[in-house]
């Protein structure tokens, strides 16, 4: 048999990724294999690229940003801590709130799951005013349910997507 380690049974979770320094592209795109390599985890999908112009603090490059789905049987808290460390891993630096960062990897929601805890919020607190956040999310999985807050799709349709560019996949390259 193989043995339990996992406590729970697996949860389907969504991730927003966004990074703004040093090839923002490269870096969502390492964010992305590294979600992949996550313990008791599979990334089952993964939204389009968005390039977009920095939300709050303004002066700032901008953000590429995009939404994983997964399938995890890490708990909430641990699965921030395996996020945490992967921004570690791409020298994120925590200087002050917004700043521009290397990687940033946000648990979006997690299961139906509502959790208020310090540094852990779920769903992510400012979600639904995020085009960056709800658009890729709505690219992948529309019928998806904020708790309390409604479909994906209905809440992606209500914001403005103006400022987003969707970035075309990168070919596969022969050499
Ligand atoms: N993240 C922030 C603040 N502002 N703006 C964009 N466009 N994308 C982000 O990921 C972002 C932001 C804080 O996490
Ligand atoms: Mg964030
Ligand atoms: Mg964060």
């Amino acid at each position: 048999m193989i043995p339990v380690t996992g406590h729970q049974s697996p949860v389907t979770a969504f991730i927003a990724l966004g990074s703004n320094l040093r090839d923002p592209q490269a870096q969502v795109r390492s964010g992305l294999r590294a979600l992949a390599r996550l313990p008791q985890t599979r990334l089952v999908r993964e939204s389009s690229l968005y390039r977009n112009p920095p939300v709050g603090f303004r002066e700032q490059p901008d953000f590429v940003n995009a939404v994983a789905q997964i399938e995890t049987r890490l708990a909430p808290r641990a699965l921030l801590g395996e996020l945490l460390a992967i921004e570690r891993a791409h020298d994120r630096i925590r200087d002050f709130a917004n700043a521009p960062r290397t990687l940033d990897l946000d648990i979006v929601l997690y299961g139906d799951r509502v959790v208020h805890e310090p540094g852990l919020t779920i769903p992510h607190a400012r979600m639904e005013e995020r085009a960056f956040v709800l658009v890729p999310l709505a690219e992948i999985a529309p019928a998806a349910v904020v708790p309390g807050r409604g479909r994906v799709g209905d809440l992606a349709a209500k914001l403005d997507a103006t400022g987003l560019v969707r970035l075309p996949d990168t070919v596969k390259s022969d050499v």
